[in-house]
């Protein structure tokens, strides 16, 4: 290996750092300084090739999008060595995992940053088994070049201890978006959810547009679309064979777009969401995600052919959001075709007839954006309060042991994927549909509809909640929950 000038002094500049070992390392239950890396991943600039035209320039894991597959064992502890190679400080957040605040990745529950040019050494005991991933969790405001907005996303496998294996392989599919542009024009929501808009919140989002009665909000556009990192018909094809059953293990992995994805003459059969099996596994035509919402279904291939797997909105799919899935022995064209409206509901993943544990307390929240409000853009109040990253003053206690009822009324036309850190919750009603079983870290509340969920507080320390949706979180969408 030959070291010009540049990569010596970047070595020179890690040294120091590495050189303090302990003073680095998590101390979790064990000394890790001798301790070699399960896992390395390095933040860097790099180029993706999202097609042969469209080569893009972000900030990668590991040089690679999606970063490279982290395969770990419940409960089988792991050491990550994270280098960031870049000029900005970093947080890696290992979503949807039971991990401790100095492992989580958000600055805002007090994980240390890993330093500019430098790094961390993290451990932690992988929990609960299932589909996570990993990704940045600064916050860029109106810097498009910073967090989500990146190529800084990979998924993450955590082997339960046991696996029922009814299937022939499993495919990872991450979908996200390239090139964002702020737009003023405010965006179309497609209406896709289940239940129906509440006259009530209706009434309060009128208000607020009327009071805050200027031009709409900055909303992010993209150019570019891809799954796994390659544009629709870049990139190798799934190749399957008939009859074989696949379980694909689709990751939305935007900063703030709600992906579609269906298959022609396939139906998805979901086993697992947010990589939480569910009481019910249903055969759906189409996938919905919110953004950071996962998806794990086994489709069986019976339809011979060469079709396109691909989002349901034609502008992104035609600018790339799909992939080609190939049967052995066919050939021409990939086809698509549009599959019939589908409602996407939650609910019909439950457990039916089974009722969740009643909560000990109720915590309610209402839902409201002051339109352009901050510099032109939207501002998000959570029963009358942005977040405020000046102070990161938790807002809310929750007590060790206990379990919350978290309501949220919905008084703006946009859809928000909710996100709790660090817990699961469990589903109670959505749009005003009981349902019980169904386990997640992000839930979709559609535009003036209401969504419940309730989580135990098991793991102590300083928890984010925040809207997944960029924009949203970084303009007061998002609290802190304080142990007490
Ligand atoms: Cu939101």
């Amino acid at each position: 290996m030959s070291l010009d000038r540049r990569s010596l002094l970047k070595h020179a500049a890690i040294l120091p750092l590495a050189s303090m070992g302990p003073a680095l390392a998590q101390a979790v239950d064990a000394p890790v300084s001798f301790e070699k890396a399960d896992y390395t991943i390095r933040i860097a600039t790099g180029l993706i090739d999202l097609s042969a035209e469209h080569i893009v320039s972000t900030t990668l894991y590991n040089g690679q999008f999606p970063g490279p597959l982290v395969r770990l064992t419940e409960g089988k502890r792991v050491v990550v060595d994270i280098y960031n190679d870049t000029d900005t400080p970093e947080q890696l957040h290992w979503h949807g995992q039971f991990v401790p605040v100095d492992v989580d990745g958000a600055a805002e529950e007090g994980t240390p940053y890993i330093p500019a040019q430098g790094m961390r050494r993290i451990a932690f005991v992988p929990k609960p088994s299932g589909f996570r991933f990993y990704h940045t969790h600064v916050v860029p405001m109106n810097n498009l070049s910073l967090g989500t907005y990146t190529g800084q996303a990979g998924p993450v496998y955590i082997e339960p201890t046991n696996n029922p294996g009814v299937y022939d392989r499993e495919v990872f599919l991450v979908l996200k978006e390239f090139l964002p542009s702020f737009s003023q024009g405010g965006e179309m929501n497609v209406d896709f959810l289940a239940g129906t808009p509440i006259r009530e919140l209706e009434e309060i989002g009128k208000k607020a547009d009327e009071q805050f009665n200027g031009p709409k909000g900055y909303e992010v556009g993209y150019n570019l679309f891809s799954i796994n990192g390659k544009m629709l018909g870049h990139g190798d094809p799934i190749r399957v064979k008939q009859g074989e059953r696949v379980l694909f293990h689709v990751l939305n992995a935007s900063a703030g777009e709600i992906r579609s994805l269906a298959l022609p003459g396939h139906m998805f059969r979901i086993v697992a969401l947010d990589g939480n099996p569910v009481p019910t596994p249903s055969d759906v035509p189409v996938l919905w995600l919110g953004t950071a919402e996962r998806i794990s279904a086994l489709v069986e291939m019976n339809h011979p052919g060469v079709w396109v797997m691909g989002d349901v909105g034609d502008d992104d799919r035609e600018h790339g959001m799909g992939i080609v899935v190939e049967y052995a022995g066919a050939s021409g064209e990939p086809q698509w075709s549009s599959p019939q409206p589908y409602r996407w509901d939650y609910t019909i993943f439950g457990k039916a007839g089974a009722t969740p544990t009643p909560p000990d307390e109720t915590m309610e929240f209402s839902i409201v954006k002051h339109n352009g409000a901050l510099n032109g853009f939207n501002q998000w109040l959570l029963n009358g309060q942005a977040f405020s990253m000046e102070t990161l003053k938790p807002v809310y206690t929750v007590h060790e042991g206990r379990r919350y009822r978290l309501k949220f009324r919905n008084a703006s036309d946009d859809i928000h994927p909710l996100h709790l850190h660090r817990h699961s919750f469990e589903l109670v009603r959505v749009s005003g549909k009981p349902t019980a079983g169904v386990i997640k870290d992000v839930v979709m509340v559609g535009g003036f509809q209401e969504v419940e969920f309730d989580f135990v507080a098991d793991h102590p320390g300083l928890t984010l909640f925040h809207c997944h949706q960029q924009l949203h979180m970084d303009f007061g969408f998002m609290f802190l929950f304080n142990y007490a």
